[in-house]
């Protein structure tokens, strides 16, 4: 299929989608939202905070490669790293030091909805879908002022012992204090020098700095938790996500065993009300690699349907879930990391019992379904170019306010790099037997085992920021695909 068709494609599925998301009677989402305080990073910046530091700590650390930001060099060693390989990462702090010192050293450009919960309830929101229940156990007032004004966008609040469901602007614990990300955005073609050091920063990405306050946790009231069920009356899907912030230990001797038990209680507890209800996770950086695999084994196998992730995510989990030769393919920047990363999408799934895993990378993306699931692939890959269609439009423009606002995203033209990236896995599957090229050529494709479906997306040249656009393309893809799962209303 040439990229011309894929444009056409897109189009045909946008309207797809823009005709069917009222046939969603509503989501739920949950846990993490927080405030993302963005700063889109200079070399003058950057020369001023390699100033502030020492140079021979810093080339310690990076080979040391902290998983935890505790000083100034922790800081500008994993910054140094995710610029030089264009990587995204995600990286927690314990304490509000390093806060203090950004906020000394560095002014942010805006502050924004962040937190893949928050972002997700905002889009779904905003793109008109009938009920968003969005819960965040640390809701405070200055959180809940970054929820969209909407009223289809509701918390759950127990009075009185009952049930009801507000807007986060009214349903806010004024005892909880906001908790703030750093989100260092750098782009593409940045010359950094520092030392004898020298390099171009190959892609557009960013380096989160995620506070990670001790009361932190991923929990709900017990009489919230009680009364799930009666929410998911008209709970077609719920999106989870937030689990990286579960701890191995707490001060109070509480272990992460008993708050993954208690996720996957409130996961049950959303089938109960809806047994019908597919359940999305979606994935992050975790640098913690109990928790990452925790989060694998113990919450998803069996519970969710359905996983999101980006590339350098299937590679660390691929890694803890033992196959680290593969997950060492997927990040390698060699010929047949598009092979690996299919191959990863395919263990994954059947490693984790999943009905769905949905991996995006720049230029395309590769989703995995089991042999049993009530889509067929075209209707899989509709989800996914509408998708693509909202990654575009949030590029270009930094939010999505309307399903309007999401259609500007097909003046963005598909990418030539991913199309290019995706004809090496269609000569792959060719000469392994897996499909024929004509199969290929339109992205869908049955195996005895599973079936695949894969496609190139737009990609906008000079993205106005790259935080969050991963959750659009999940959410997006997962919301569409309930769509054309529901009856037309
Ligand atoms: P994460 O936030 O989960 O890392 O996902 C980021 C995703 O955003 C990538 O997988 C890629 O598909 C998409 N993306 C990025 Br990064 N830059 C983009 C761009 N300029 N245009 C469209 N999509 C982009
Ligand atoms: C993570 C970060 C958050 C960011 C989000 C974007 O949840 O903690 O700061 O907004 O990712 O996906």
């Amino acid at each position: 299929m040439h990229l011309a068709q894929w444009e056409n494609h897109h189009d045909e599925a946008f309207s797809d989608i823009r005709k069917s998301l009222d046939n969603v009677n509503g989501m739920f989402v949950a846990y993490n939202s927080n405030v993302d305080a963005i700063k889109h990073i200079s070399e003058k910046d950057i020369s001023k905070l390699l100033t502030l530091v020492d140079l021979g700590e810093v080339q310690e650390k990076i080979v040391n490669y902290p998983r935890e930001i505790i000083s100034p060099v922790d800081l500008i060693s994993r910054l140094i790293i995710a610029m030089r390989d264009g990587k995204a990462a995600e990286v927690p702090t314990y304490t509000s030091d390093i806060h203090e010192w950004l906020t000394d050293n560095l002014v942010f450009d805006d502050a924004r909805m962040g937190g893949q919960a928050g972002i997700i309830s905002n889009l779904l929101a905003h793109l008109g879908i009938r009920k968003v229940i969005t819960y965040v156990p640390w809701l405070s007032k200055e959180q809940a002022e970054y929820f969209a004004d909407l009223p289809n966008l509701m918390h759950p609040v127990i009075e009185d012992g009952i049930l009801v469901l507000k807007h986060p602007r009214q349903a806010y614990n004024p005892e909880f204090k906001p908790r703030v990300n750093w989100i260092i955005e750098f782009s593409k073609g940045l010359e950094i020098k520092y030392g004898e050091e020298h390099f171009v920063v190959p892609r557009d990405n960013r380096l989160i700095i995620s506070s990670r306050p001790l009361w932190i946790r991923i929990d709900m009231s017990r009489e919230l938790y009680e009364q799930i069920p009666k929410l998911e009356e008209d709970v077609d899907g719920a999106i989870l996500a937030g689990y990286q912030m579960i701890r191995e230990v707490y001060e109070d001797g509480a272990t992460y065993h008993e708050y993954v038990q208690r996720a996957v209680n409130v996961i049950e507890r959303l089938k109960e009300g809806n047994p019908d209800i597919r359940i999305h996770v979606e994935f992050t950086s975790i640098q913690n690699k109990t928790i990452r695999k925790t989060l694998l084994k113990d919450i998803v196998c069996r519970h969710v349907h359905s996983l999101g992730l980006d590339t350098v995510e299937v590679a660390n989990a691929l890694n803890v879930l033992g196959h680290e030769e593969l997950a060492y393919s997927v990040i390698s920047k060699g010929e047949n990391a598009i092979v690996a990363l299919y191959e990863g999408a395919v263990r994954l799934l059947h490693d984790l019992k999943l009905e769905r895993v949905h991996v995006h990378s720049l230029g395309f993306y590769i989703c995995v379904v089991s042999k049993d699931h009530p889509l067929n692939v075209k209707e899989h890959r509709t989800a996914l170019l509408f998708a693509s269609t909202l990654a575009a439009a949030q590029a270009s423009h930094g939010s999505i306010e309307h399903l309007n606002d999401a259609a500007m995203g097909l003046d963005v033209p598909v990418s030539k790099d991913g199309y290019g990236e995706l004809e090496i896995l269609g000569k792959y599957l060719v000469r392994r037997d897996i499909c024929s090229m004509d199969d290929f050529v339109d992205g869908c494709i049955h195996t005895p085992t599973h079936d695949v479906i894969v496609v190139p997306s737009k990609v906008v040249k000079n993205p106005i920021a790259t935080v969050g656009i991963g959750d659009a393309i999940s959410a997006g893809a997962f919301v569409a695909m309930l769509a054309k799962m529901r009856p037309a209303k």
